[in-house]
């Protein structure tokens, strides 16, 4: 059977109708929600479509396997995630996943059978629902614990050990979701850049040698919640100014990063009573600091809780620092490179050796196993928004780069 056309387009056109908030226009779809749920099962019809062995592991990660004719031998895994950040696009992961089962359909159909399983896999969780991302894989990864799940709470203050039982999943059983690293051969991860860089360059395909990584943590800064109207200028602790005044000092800190990689990012802000007549006493920042170079990053992290401290002192207030989580930027596997470089050559193209700005399950499994990633542009470097976008014809040339990795890597 031939990809009719657009097989994968059509199937990510329908994967963005499973969205609990198009009045606010893009994708959400956040892990274990019925809409996660009703997605993931549409998602497991395209993998039986695609003739795959078909399983849930205890955390919600779908796995759909390609049995090679050695079935003892570590498998090659391949794959990302449908859960989506906030009023998203509709290619973040998806891409990933529902490019993975296409590849296998190419791969099929030119008679190709794999020496090692090929497992397909989309990742449960790897937006930041509870805070932190990539549970699924880090739960696989063995780097999540039974408390883990009781304290990662959503913005609601739904833990995760709550929204898994609601998803009909036992957080007691999270053990059985783990991955001995020695039976993976190695992983590759089809992703839509996110960022500018290929498309700036004029280059149609990337392929990921480092992955940033995050450093995440809260600064919560009290002053005094007054009156607005009696209340002298003189005489107020307004934590929203002083917060205002570290979201100023982060931005100018992370510009003048020793690496000029590091990013610094105060998405999520929460100011308290959150009334108009109330100067705010209570506010937390969520801070996201990142790179590639860890040591750059961590001097970006430290020079942040000095300015803060430093601005609280001066205006009298308290600030508390509370870690949310920290990664290693990870160094793609050399042999995981040459397969998907090898694979673009065969195609007539030359990638683009890049660092990933954004994180993935690749970082999270790239500490225990050899893992590797091949990126498509992104139109404008938008992601995380609704006009998220990359060509058909892109999609298309992702997926052929992955087959191709994927017979080097499991042939
Ligand atoms: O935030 C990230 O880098 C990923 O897209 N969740
Ligand atoms: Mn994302
Ligand atoms: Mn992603």
């Amino acid at each position: 059977m031939t990809d009719p056309p657009g097989r994968l387009h059509a199937a990510i056109a329908e994967l963005a109708l499973f969205n609990d908030d198009p009045a606010a226009g893009g994708i959400t779809r956040e892990v274990y929600t019925p809409t996660y749920a009703g997605a993931l099962e549409r998602v497991q019809t395209w993998m039986r479509d695609a003739g795959l062995e078909l399983r849930v592991d205890a955390i919600g990660n779908l796995f759909g396997r390609w049995a090679g004719t050695e079935p003892g031998a570590p498998v090659v895994l391949t794959g990302s995630h449908v859960d989506t950040t906030l009023n998203a696009g509709a290619y973040d992961g998806v891409l990933g996943v529902l490019g993975a089962i296409e590849a296998v359909h190419l791969l099929r159909d030119r008679g190709f059978t794999p020496r090692r399983s090929i497992e397909l896999v989309a990742w449960a969780g790897e937006e930041p629902r509870f805070g932190t991302g990539c549970v699924g894989s880090r739960a696989a990864a063995g780097e999540l614990s039974r408390a883990d799940l009781d304290r990662l709470v959503d913005r609601n203050g739904i833990s995760m050990a709550a929204a898994l039982a609601a998803a009909g999943l036992n957080p007691d059983r999270l053990a059985a979701a783990r991955i001995d690293a020695p039976t993976v051969h190695a992983l590759v991860e089809l992703h839509i850049e996110q960022g500018i860089v290929l498309e700036t360059h004029g280059e149609p395909i990337g392929v990921v040698t480092a992955i940033a990584a995050p450093h995440d943590f809260r600064l919560t800064f009290t002053g005094a919640a007054t009156h607005a109207g009696a209340t002298p200028m003189g005489l107020r602790r307004d934590a929203l100014v002083g917060a205002a005044e570290a979201i100023v000092a982060i931005e100018r800190i992370a510009r003048a990063s020793s690496s000029g990689t590091t990013v610094g990012t105060v998405g999520v802000v929460h100011a308290r009573p959150g009334a108009i007549n109330v100067v705010p006493g209570t506010v937390e920042l969520d801070v996201d600091v990142r790179d590639s170079d860890a040591a750059a990053r961590e001097a970006v992290v430290a020079a942040i809780v000095d300015a803060a401290r430093k601005i609280a002192d001066a205006r009298d207030m308290e600030v508390a620092v509370h870690e949310i989580v920290e990664d290693v930027p990870v160094a793609c596997d050399p042999a995981v490179v040459a397969a998907a470089s090898e694979a673009c050559a065969e195609l007539g193209l030359t990638p683009r050796l890049m660092t990933s700005g954004a994180y993935h399950d690749a970082m999270i499994m790239g500490r225990r196993l050899p893992v590797g990633m091949i990126f498509v542009p992104s139109r404008g470097g938008v992601s995380h928004h609704p006009d998220e976008y990359t060509a058909p014809e892109e999609l298309d040339r992702g997926v052929a780069v992955l087959a191709g990795t994927l017979a080097r890597l499991a042939g």
